[in-house]
């Protein structure tokens, strides 16, 4: 299964294709909906989220609720193009345009993506590095989790700290609703509160915040991705997609850095054996990943987000057209998009595991994969 994305941040839609799905597979707009709303939540938004009600369109690939097998073509229409069309206009002239960026901001694309791409309009790097595209991201990842569905796993995106603030409720698979109703993600409702307190004081101060989000997967078969060669490796590619996150600087699989200071023997998760059962573990500091490949216990991925570049109270810069110092520009943003990065993590975490039951068990329909699936499983528990 591979896709592509297309579409700047305040053109008229965001595109989607999907190619390599199983025929028959149930999809419809209520897949991938709630997936969208989620993102588009959290504490610490700004005002372009009131202006959108991102919904998916599906234009290819699906009929009468099933996947046919053909490219699966997903849109969703930027509702703020409407007060940008002059700005994103194709076709050429009207120049220069308004809203032109020139003071290039630390620690966004701008003054590398001018460089490379010889813009001195820097809206024309901004538009497509903004995190406005992973809207089409978590789509094509609803698509990705709806698949996984029929395999039994399960999945669960939060916030393990934002703003300097902790939370202090380890994760249960019990939360996960308490999760979804926190306008942070967060398991904590006391840190909660205090990350909201911290929002509103940044945002006050023109400052932004970061954090680290976490994702996990149960239900996964042992095996999948390869530790035969480099670039099949499972965790490899996780950490790929993770790192693809706007803003994110780390990752780490399992209890990764907190194990790369410890002796093997307070680290390594003892192997058991069990009639029925087969093989687990009693700890799984490992996260879930052994050589490259699954090892059947939960995959645990966490990411460090930096905080958004964008400042409403600007740091020096050079602007590209003068090469006078100038502050960085200021556009509309958000204060915080950690909440929603975690289920951006969550969603694309299962681009990449859908890609790897796809490459492992092959199939051109629904019901024979889930046969395949569910042959392997009772291989694994047997083995
Ligand atoms: C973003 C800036 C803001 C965010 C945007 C990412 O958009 P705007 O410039 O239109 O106010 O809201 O995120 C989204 C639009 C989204 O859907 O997540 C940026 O510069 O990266």
């Amino acid at each position: 299964m591979r896709f592509l994305t297309s579409g700047e941040s305040h053109g008229p839609q965001l595109t989607g294709i999907i190619e390599g799905l199983p025929s028959r597979l149930p999809l419809s707009v209520e897949d991938i909906n709630p997936w969208l709303r989620k993102r588009q939540g959290g504490y610490g938004r700004g005002r372009r989220m009131v202006i959108e009600t991102d919904t998916v369109e599906i234009v290819s690939g699906v009929r009468a609720g099933r996947t046919t097998g053909a490219p699966v073509t997903l849109v969703i229409k930027n509702a703020d193009y409407r007060n940008w069309s002059e700005i994103m206009d194709p076709a050429p002239g009207n120049e220069p345009r308004k809203k032109a960026l020139t003071a290039a901001r630390p620690g966004h694309a701008d003054l590398a993506g001018g460089i490379k791409y010889h813009h001195k309009d820097l809206r024309d790097v901004l538009e497509r590095a903004s995190a406005r595209e992973t809207a089409m991201r978590v789509a094509v990842g609803a698509v990705a989790h709806k698949l996984l569905s029929f395999f039994g796993v399960e999945s669960v995106g939060f916030v393990a700290g934002m703003a300097g603030v902790w939370s202090k409720v380890p994760f249960d698979w019990e939360l996960r609703s308490r999760i979804e109703e926190s306008p942070v993600r967060m398991t904590d409702p006391e840190a909660e509160a205090e990350v909201i307190r911290r929002v509103d004081e940044a945002k006050a101060r023109g400052d932004t915040l970061g954090g680290i989000i976490e994702a996990r997967f149960k239900g996964l078969v042992p095996g999948l991705g390869s530790q035969m060669h480099w670039e099949r490796k499972l965790d490899g590619r996780v950490a790929q997609v993770a790192l693809s996150i706007p803003a994110v600087k780390g990752v780490e699989i399992g209890t990764g850095f907190e194990n790369a200071m410890k002796p093997g023997s307070q680290v390594h998760d003892a192997i058991y054996w069990e009639e029925g059962r087969g093989y687990y573990r009693q700890t799984n500091r490992a996260g879930g990943t052994e050589g490259g490949m699954s090892t059947g216990e939960e995959l645990v991925v966490r990411a460090a987000l930096k905080p958004i570049a964008t400042l409403m109270t600007p740091l020096p810069t050079v602007d590209v057209v003068t090469h006078q110092p100038a502050d960085a520009a200021r556009e509309r943003s958000d204060t915080t998009a950690v909440p929603a990065a975690s289920v951006i993590l969550e969603a694309l975490t299962g681009i990449v595991l859908a890609q790897a039951y796809l490459e492992k068990f092959g199939g051109d329909t629904l019901e024979e994969l889930v046969e395949r699936v569910e042959r392997y499983k009772e291989h694994a528990r047997t083995y």
